[in-house]
Formats: structure tokens, sequence, C-alpha cells
């Protein structure tokens, strides 16, 4: 017996930078994302005699296995089943595109588990499950827009949709301007960060940073929406340059392109910018920029990538 799970990426437009509990991976304030079509992963489970993860039909070394069996033992453990399982992942995502696949990674791999037991889980349980895995995950259970409410405990602290299917014109840009693989690991960046003197600051303002987006979301503004995700993302890279000892996912070229968006933003080219944990910008535009900004990132990188995406789907099962 097979089963298979399909879970799209997502980017944080209110950003998860901050864990309350590192083993629950409860996180200290609430973020919001768009989950995109562009880049999903397949996760297939099945029995097997030994316990073997392969990505993208490669068998995986021992620490990459180790960090999916270590998750599979939790869940087995949690619903009180076993059995040896072997795991094939395929990650439809570039990972030079600076993207994280550890969000569709572990929704993938949390739904293809409770399918293969048969477990009776709705999707609010499905995201906790996710979340165990990596935070991030639990927004990818949910299409479009979806809040992962930080709560208190394991039980209220999950994800859910608040517009599954938004009627918005709105564009992710996925701009690759820098592949080699990230020093910091967002589990170790969010860590360090807390050491930032301005890390009571940037929680005090999740709460009001939240409701704006959600504000500019049910508006359907797209330059609030702009504003205030490139605000979110500069104060998550701001506490990271005033930890102790302070670092930074930059990279030259990463401000070269927050120039660039000022740039375009100045010449009536509306576009925002968000930059996860390495030195990839994301740019949030419309559909009627899309052309001009790119043609604008590619005369200025040499051998730039930029990948489209717009709103992507939730969690749904192949067999
Ligand atoms: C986010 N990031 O909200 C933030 C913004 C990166 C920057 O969640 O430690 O892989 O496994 O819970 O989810 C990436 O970190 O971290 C992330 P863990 P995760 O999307």
């Amino acid at each position: 017996m097979k089963k298979t799970a399909r879970a799209h990426t997502n980017i944080a437009l209110i950003k998860y930078w901050g864990k309350a509990d590192a083993k629950l991976r409860l996180p200290l304030m609430s973020s919001l994302s768009m989950t995109l079509d562009a880049f999903y992963t397949d996760t297939s489970i099945e029995e097997s005699e030994n316990m073997e993860f392969y990505l993208n039909d490669k068998k995986q070394d021992e620490v990459a296995t180790k960090r999916v069996f270590k998750y599979i033992d939790t869940l087995q453990h949690k619903f009180g089943v076993s059995g040896n399982l072997t795991i094939h992942s395929t990650n439809h995502v570039p990972t030079a595109a600076g993207l994280a696949s550890s969000s569709s990674a572990f929704a993938a791999l949390a739904g293809a588990f409770t399918r293969f037991y048969d477990l009776n889980v709705d999707n609010q349980e499905l995201s906790r499950l996710a979340r165990i895995g990596s935070g991030s995950a639990s927004r990818s259970i949910f299409g479009g827009f979806a809040i992962w409410q930080k709560g208190h405990d394991d039980e209220s602290s999950y994800a859910y949709a608040l517009d599954e299917h938004p009627n918005m014109d709105l564009y992710l840009l996925a701009v690759e301007l820098n592949s080699h693989k990230k020093k910091i690991s967002s589990t170790m960046g969010m860590k360090d960060a807390q050491s930032s003197p301005f890390f009571e600051s940037w929680l005090k303002r999740n709460d009001f940073e939240l409701s704006e987006m959600i504000d500019a979301i049910k508006n359907n503004n797209f330059t609030k929406l702009g504003e205030i995700a490139e605000l979110n993302a500069s104060e998550m890279h701001a506490i990271n340059l005033t930890a102790q000892p302070g670092f930074t996912y930059f990279e030259p070229d990463t401000i070269h392109a927050i120039k660039l968006v000022e740039d375009l933003r100045k010449r009536g080219i509306e576009c925002y910018y968000t930059i996860d944990a390495g030195p990839n910008i994301k740019i949030l535009t419309q559909l009627r920029n899309i052309k001009e900004i790119k043609k604008i990132f590619e005369s200025e990188f040499n051998n730039v990538n930029i990948i489209k995406a717009s709103f992507g789907p939730g969690i749904s099962y192949l067999d």
C-alpha cells in the first residue's frame, strides 16, 4: 500500500521568527502567508523492510534521513502505530529559488502519514502535526492566504485559511540571485535573533501588523499589503543584524536588488520585496508590472533566474 500527498510552499507576509518552544515548534508570534502555485512537494509513504528516505529519487544520507524519521517516530508514538516505512519525496521547488522547501515537505509528509495509517484528522489537527516537523509547514495545509495563530500550547497553535480562493491581483516573483547553500539554518537564526535589543519590539508589533495585513487582504488593498510585508521582512532582518553577535542573510546582491525595487517604485512600477532566511529576494507585484520588472532585473543581474508564482491550493492526496 502506498499513500501520496501534495503540499505547496508558502511565503510569509507576516513572518514567524522566534520560538516559545523549540521541541513543539510553538512560535512567539502569529504569522500570515500566501501559498504558492509554482512550488510543491509530493511525498509518498509505503511499508518496507527498512527505514529509507529518497529525495528526488536519490537515497538520502543519515543526517537528512534522521530528521525525517525522528519526526515519523514522534507521529508513530502519538498515534500508537508502528512499522518500517520507505518515504519518497519529490520537490518541485527549485532549491535555488530561495523558497524553503521545508514548508511543503513537512506538510506533505504529515498528510501522507495520516492517509497511510488511515487516521481520522481534520486539517486543523493536520496543521498541528505539520508544525511539529517545521513551523512554516503548518500554513502549507491551506491554500490562498493562511494564518498560523501562535496559540499557547500544542492544541492551540495551528494554521487556518483566511481566504482559500482570493480574488486579488497579487503575484510573487522569486528572484534567484545567489544559489549558495545558506550558512545559518532558520532554526539557528531565529534562536540567535532573540538576543537583539529590538526583539521585544518585534514581538510587540505582531498583533498590529497582523491585523493591518488582514485588513489589507479583506479590502483588496495591494499597496497596503506590500508596504506591511516589506516592513515586516525588514524588521526580521534588522533583529538579525542587531543580535549579539549580529548576523545577516544579506549578500551584496541582496542590497542591490532592494535598491532596484525602490527605484522601480519611484518610477511608478509598484512592487515590494520580502526576504526569508537567505540572500534571495521575492517581489510582490501585480500582473501588469511583471514583464517590466523581469526585464529590468534581467538587465541588471547576470544569469538571474526569475520564477513567477500566484496563489496555490491546500494539501491534496494523489492516491
Ligand atoms: C516564515 N521562515 O514565517 C519564516 C520567515 C523563514 C523566514 O519559517 O525551525 O523551516 O523548522 O520551525 O519553518 C523558515 O523556518 O523553521 C521560516 P523551523 P522553518 O516562513
